[in-house]
């Protein structure tokens, strides 16, 4: 790598990522079906209709994961709890065997020196309240904040921080607008409901957190830069409500009380009746927020419906997700972030990393562009704190290879490969270089 731990503060952390059902191996362990079991089963969903019911076996190998996590030097290991795994059925029973998994792992990482990052959610939505709307019914809301005092109440007096929704685009806009994740759905109404509500669960699951006395609480949202595909001004406009729709919602959600007046143009017909009320809830007070970051896109303006735009191909070099590699929005991201909403608050990177088609090779897999892609990135973060703004931890997505959504198994993210037949881990040269420069 091209910096070290002491490049950085003495506080600033380190850490990687990873989520339940992209790790653990949601078929065991007595886990209720999620809506990704019956999205997968569906031909032409998800790539060779993978699904989570293995992955990487993490339910019984994680001592070997944060043993991994140790070693390589990092400080916090973020992770996240099933809602199928814990409550297989959404509300009312709990399958104990998933509590004591969580809190056999929780452990596991405060044994070993590793702070645990948890987030409440990262897409294990159970079938049974698919069934009932999902995130479209605004029930959802106090079913995530039933979830969130179970796991709580168990595992909330030894996680470092909490957050309750990974990626809030991803549940709303991904998987109800342009229907490439779970439930699949392409249908304007059920997003902007989806849009609201996965905001106001935020909200509830945050209020219980505080009333359990929890500390260190945040959200995490994922964001990607808009760049117009040429001067004109349609291609502005067409960029700016992509970036408005993608980032600036949940932003302007979150510490502004209401959301973008562009973006509103298009959802705000099917919102439901009476979201204003809400903001009181969803713009409660947070102790710090998290950034995904990944890439870019071309934004060209097109005369189809609302948002009436497409992307575009871009030049710069890609990622196997096909992904344009481009760290200058990372910078761009905190730097907003900091000086229109978040205003001197903590601010993490939750996750960054890149997928490469990594082949191991006499024990080895030489994964020089994800070591490339990291140091470029971690450079944007080092130039936001000299600028003085409060970033204070980067974590790397993911730990391993794991389960990419629609993507299968074909997209590799780790610092450790993982073999989906045996099951062999084999760190890459990228956990190497993080090892090292991260050594005290
Ligand atoms: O694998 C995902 C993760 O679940 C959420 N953030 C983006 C990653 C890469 O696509």
């Amino acid at each position: 790598m091209t910096f070290t731990r002491k490049d950085f503060p003495d506080d600033f952390l380190f850490g990687a990522a990873t989520s339940s059902y992209q790790i653990e191996g949601h078929a065991q362990g007595g886990a209720g079906l999620t809506e990704w079991d019956t999205f997968a089963r569906t031909p032409g969903n998800v790539l060779n209709a993978d699904d989570g019911a293995r992955a990487c076996d993490h339910y019984n190998r994680w001592p070997e994961d944060l043993d991994l996590m140790k070693e390589a030097n990092f400080d916090v290991y973020r992770f996240s709890t099933s809602w199928a795994r814990v409550m297989p059925e959404g509300t009312g029973a709990v399958n104990q065997e998933g509590l004591d998994f969580y809190d056999r792992l929780v452990d596991g990482m405060l044994e070993r020196g590793l702070k645990p990052a948890a987030t409440l959610y990262h897409w294990e939505l159970p079938v049974t309240l698919a069934d009932r709307g999902g995130w479209r019914n605004r029930e959802i809301t106090e079913w995530f904040a039933g979830f969130t005092e179970v796991v709580m109440k168990r595992l909330g007096d030894r996680v470092w921080s909490a957050a309750p929704i990974n990626e809030p685009w991803c549940v709303g806009w991904l998987s109800h607008f342009l229907g490439f994740h779970a439930p699949g759905l392409r249908d304007i109404r059920a997003t902007a409901h989806a849009m609201h509500h996965v905001m106001l669960g935020h909200g509830r699951s945050l209020e219980v957190m505080r009333g359990l006395g929890m500390k260190n609480l945040g959200a995490v949202c994922n964001f990607e830069y808009a760049t117009p595909v040429d001067d004109s001004p349609e291609a502005q406009k067409a960029a700016k409500l992509y970036d408005g729709y993608y980032n600036r919602f949940f932003l302007s959600g979150l510490f502004n009380r209401a959301y973008p007046a562009d973006v509103m143009e298009g959802l705000g017909p099917h919102m439901p009746k009476g979201y204003e009320k809400d903001f009181d809830i969803i713009s409660k007070p947070l102790d710090w927020l998290g950034l995904n970051y990944y890439t870019r896109k071309i934004i060209a303006p097109n005369d189809g419906p609302w948002p009436s735009h497409e992307e575009a191909p871009g030049p710069l070099p890609k990622t196997s997700m096909d992904w344009e590699i481009f760290p200058e929005g990372l910078h761009a991201f905190l730097k907003r972030t900091h000086d229109a909403y978040t205003r001197g608050l903590p601010l993490y990177v939750t996750e960054n990393g890149m997928a490469n088609y990594d082949k191991v090779s006499g024990g080895k897999v030489n994964d020089q562009a994800r070591i490339d892609y990291l140091n470029a990135h971690v450079a944007k973060v080092r130039q936001a704190i000299d600028e003085g703004i409060p970033v204070k931890g980067y974590f790397t997505w993911s730990l391993m290879d794991n389960y990419e959504w629609s993507r299968g198994y074909d997209q590799r993210f780790g610092l450790v490969h993982v073999d989906f037949s045996s099951l062999q881990r084999t760190p890459k040269a990228s956990y190497h270089a993080m090892k090292a420069a991260l050594a005290r």
